[in-house]
């Protein structure tokens, strides 16, 4: 299946599989009962660079790539969904702008640390009111002096209640619209800043939450970029992180897959294995197809990347769409040939069915994707800037 993938990825493929194998399926149902965020588990990929290959070596990550990062989540998620989340969140969403806008002084202070997973990042875009119209954002960060002063309410942020620093999405200057929003990166233990967790579906071990920024004083060295460039960086890094969850449905899906075969192929009625039953055949054929299907578009649209075309909004879309969708699809496959057991939460699969409604949501939802690549298609509106 992985031919045309260099012999490079196909051994990180390989270990990232093995560590998974030793390191987060043994504790998996553990950490996702107890709706425990495993900080060991995100130390050791950490360490091991797994959070690090979309970032230049010289902070230190790997700079192997989108393809490898991609390949990565793939591989972790296909274990743990909740273990996907820290892909955008330390490396997509954080590292990545950082290593993209950021001064030499931020990049220090804040690259290397995510990196091997000693400090943990969070970015914030969504609010109570602003959703999928990004735009309508509320937060404000008003110039005082030397100072920005924050204030707004971000929601639905991964790891809000455990983050040491997140990049901030807010209006500098609201009049100017599209051109007044700016980007901060905040400390989080600042003061006049509270959290609080958000009860959920799915992503046990991943802690989802609100943050109240409440005249927050942000230095001026807070600023990421420049003042009224935040929409750009702000398309461009949804652009990365989609990819990131679209890498992460392809893990889910194959995981449903990988438990709905073991059944097929272990289960007996009516004096066979219930994989020589054509209704089960089908499903797993389909379900087959369109993982292998969705790992195509995650893999090209990574590529791309890789080849300089950072911003291909179209082929990321399409992506995300079509990994997030077959990652449900396959699920709904899983909970069917597994039935009872699939219900069951002794099973893994009503954790993976969980976790896959999560992935059609966040990073824009499937309609969200769905209109990008429509208005691209249609000539309407650019998605790759
Ligand atoms: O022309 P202008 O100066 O007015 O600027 C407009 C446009 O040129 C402005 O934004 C600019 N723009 C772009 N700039 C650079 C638009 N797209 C791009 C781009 N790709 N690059 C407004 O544009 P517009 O066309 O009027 O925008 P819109 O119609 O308001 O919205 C467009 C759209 C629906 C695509 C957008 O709102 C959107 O993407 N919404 C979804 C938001 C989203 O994905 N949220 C996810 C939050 S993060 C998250 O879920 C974290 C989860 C963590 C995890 O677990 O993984």
């Amino acid at each position: 299946m992985d031919t045309f993938l260099s012999e490079e990825i196909r051994a990180v493929r390989e270990a990232v599989s093995n560590f998974a194998q030793k390191e987060i399926l043994p504790f998996v149902e553990i950490w996702d009962s107890k709706h425990q965020y495993p900080s060991g588990a995100i130390k050791k990929m950490g360490l091991l660079g797994y959070l690090g290959a979309i970032i230049p070596e010289e902070f230190g990550g790997t700079n192997m790539g989108f393809l490898a990062q991609s390949v990565i989540a793939e591989e972790i998620s296909r274990a743990s969904g909740s273990l996907r989340v820290v892909f955008n969140c330390q490396t997509a969403g954080v590292s990545l702008p950082i290593a993209r806008y950021g001064t030499s002084k931020q990049k220090e202070k804040y690259i290397p640390a995510l990196v091997t997973g000693e400090k943990t990042g969070a970015f914030a875009i969504t609010e109570p009111n602003s959703g999928s119209d990004v735009m309508a954002m509320k937060t404000r960060a008003t110039l005082d002096g030397e100072t920005f002063v924050l204030n707004g309410t971000k929601t639905w942020i991964s790891n809000a209640t455990i983050a040491d620093v997140a990049v901030v999405y807010a209006y500098t200057e609201p009049d100017k619209k599209a051109k007044g929003m700016s980007v901060f990166i905040v400390d989080m233990d600042r003061q006049g800043i509270t959290t609080k967790e958000i009860p959920k579906m799915g992503l046990y071990s991943a802690p989802t939450g609100e943050i109240v920024f409440e005249d927050v004083k942000l230095p001026k060295e807070s600023l990421l970029g420049n003042a009224g460039e935040g929409v750009k960086m702000l398309f461009s890094s949804l652009n990365q992180t989609r990819l990131m969850a679209a890498a992460g449905a392809v893990g889910i899906a194959q995981a449903c897959l990988d438990a709905a075969v073991k059944y097929c192929n272990e289960r007996s009625q009516f004096g066979q294995t219930i994989g020589n039953f054509q209704m089960n055949q089908e499903q797993i054929a389909v379900a087959a197809t369109e993982i292998e299907a969705a790992r195509l578009l995650v893999y090209r649209a990574a590529d791309q990347k890789d080849g300089g075309y950072v911003n291909n909004g179209r082929e990321t879309s399409m992506a995300k769409y079509f990994a997030c969708e077959t990652a449900s699809r396959v699920a709904e496959v899983a909970l069917k040939i597994l039935s009872a057991y699939g219900y069951s939460t002794e099973y893994p699969v009503a954790r993976l069915y969980r976790d896959a409604k999560a992935v059609q949501i966040v990073e824009g939802t499937s309609n969200i994707q769905k209109m990008i690549i429509a208005l691209d298609v249609l000539g309407i509106r650019k998605a790759g800037r």
